[in-house]
């Protein structure tokens, strides 16, 4: 069977890309400081070079909230016009108060799919390592609907289109940022063992939906049907979430009975243990490694598919997406 695919893909099928790369931090040429000002700003007040600002370096708080908002509100356009479906902003300081910051380093090591093997040395299981300096998050997601499944489809050892787009975003996102500002941006890489984050969190804080009882973000736009990527930046901005919207409510859960693996059917995590009442699955009951039974059953049943203008047939890999399909939100 011949397979279509978009152009921009095929191109990267053929340059055959590291399906990931490790964590980009455009270390710019300005360090230590926490403070910004626009480059316009800078040449106005006659701040040309760094080292004759007399407040760069000190409390960031000199910044005007006015600059800090006018940045701010710039980022989540730009974020949309490099093609992101939603972007936010979270505070770095309330993400790690957050669930999945606090309860991940208790709970046993997950080494099944989606676990990377390439650990940061040092790394302790469930433990997040964050870019020097950063303040903030800036957490964009990318719809991935029920009829184009194709975006989270993995070719070979090739990361989903569905990522590529976002990877892309958050590139643009740097070097816009490099190019306009005084600021330091760093793309973080999907997997947290490798100096990621989790990123239904700061989606969460960011303001793009909640936690639902499918244990994925849910957005009210488009449910859960959505994928993540962040980049940090060393400056506060002010946070752009989290919202009032919790549709799983009164909801009859058709999303935790859809799982073919029974992921939801038993309570695995209790408050007591873990210090705090938000747990995977909200109430504890989601079991990532039944999850992971379907995930690995899913790579053994991968068909070798032809790509268009491919010149190799490539094994495409088809996660469950179930509990993320059976959910009425946002369709
Ligand atoms: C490892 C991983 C997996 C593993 C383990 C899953 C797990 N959750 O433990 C496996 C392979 C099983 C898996 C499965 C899936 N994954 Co996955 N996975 C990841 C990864 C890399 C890390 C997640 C992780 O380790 N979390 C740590 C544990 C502690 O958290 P947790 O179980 O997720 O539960 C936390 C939340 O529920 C949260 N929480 C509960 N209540 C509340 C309340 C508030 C206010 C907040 C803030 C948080 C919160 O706190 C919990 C801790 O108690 C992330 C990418 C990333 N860097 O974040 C993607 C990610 C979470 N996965 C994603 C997806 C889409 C899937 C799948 C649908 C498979 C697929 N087709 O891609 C399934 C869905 C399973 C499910 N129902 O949750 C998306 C989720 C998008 C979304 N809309 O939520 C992510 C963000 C990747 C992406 N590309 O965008 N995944
Ligand atoms: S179907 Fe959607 S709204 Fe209902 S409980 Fe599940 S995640 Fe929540
Ligand atoms: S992704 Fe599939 S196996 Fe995993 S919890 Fe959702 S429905 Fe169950």
């Amino acid at each position: 069977m011949r397979m279509k695919i978009d152009g921009g893909i095929v191109q990267r099928l053929h340059a055959r890309v590291a399906p990931e790369r490790d964590r980009l931090c455009v270390s710019h040429k300005i360090q230590g400081g926490a403070g910004i000002f626009s480059r316009q700003l800078r040449a106005q007040k006659g701040l040309d070079s760094p080292k004759n600002d007399p407040v760069y370096g000190e409390d960031e708080d000199y910044m005007d909230s006015n600059e800090k908002l006018r940045i701010s509100s710039e980022i989540l356009r730009k974020a949309k016009e490099f093609d992101a479906t939603l972007v936010g902003i979270a505070s770095v300081e309330e993400l790690k108060r957050a669930p999945s910051f606090t309860v991940a380093p208790k709970m046993p090591e997950y080494s099944g799919v989606g676990a990377d093997k390439e650990k940061i040395p040092g790394l302790g299981s469930g433990e997040v390592v964050w870019p020097e300096g950063a303040r903030s998050v800036i957490v964009i997601a990318f719809a991935h609907p029920e009829n184009q499944p194709e975006l989270d489809y993995w070719y070979g050892s090739i990361s989903p289109i569905g990522n590529r787009r976002l990877m892309a975003t958050i590139n643009k996102l740097v070097k816009w940022l490099n190019e306009t500002y005084d600021v330091r941006p760093c793309h973080l890489p999907y997997h947290v063992e490798r100096g990621g984050i989790f990123l239904k969190d700061a989606a969460v804080l960011g303001g793009l939906g909640c936690i639902g009882k499918n244990n994925m973000l849910v957005t009210p736009e488009y449910g859960p049907r959505v994928r993540l990527r962040a980049m940090t930046v060393n400056i506060d901005l002010p946070s752009t979430g989290p919202l009032n919207f919790d549709p799983c409510a009164g909801c009859d859960e058709s999303c935790t009975k859809a799982c073919p693996e029974e992921a939801f059917s038993k309570q695995l995590y209790k408050a007591k243990e873990y210090g705090r009442e938000e747990l995977p699955g909200r109430r504890g009951n989601y079991d990532r490694l039944a999850c992971n039974i379907q995930m690995k059953l899913d790579e053994n049943i991968a068909e070798i598919q032809e790509a268009e203008d491919c010149d190799q047939p490539l094994r495409v890999v088809k996660y469950c997406r179930k509990c993320e399909f059976a959910c009425w939100v946002g369709k």
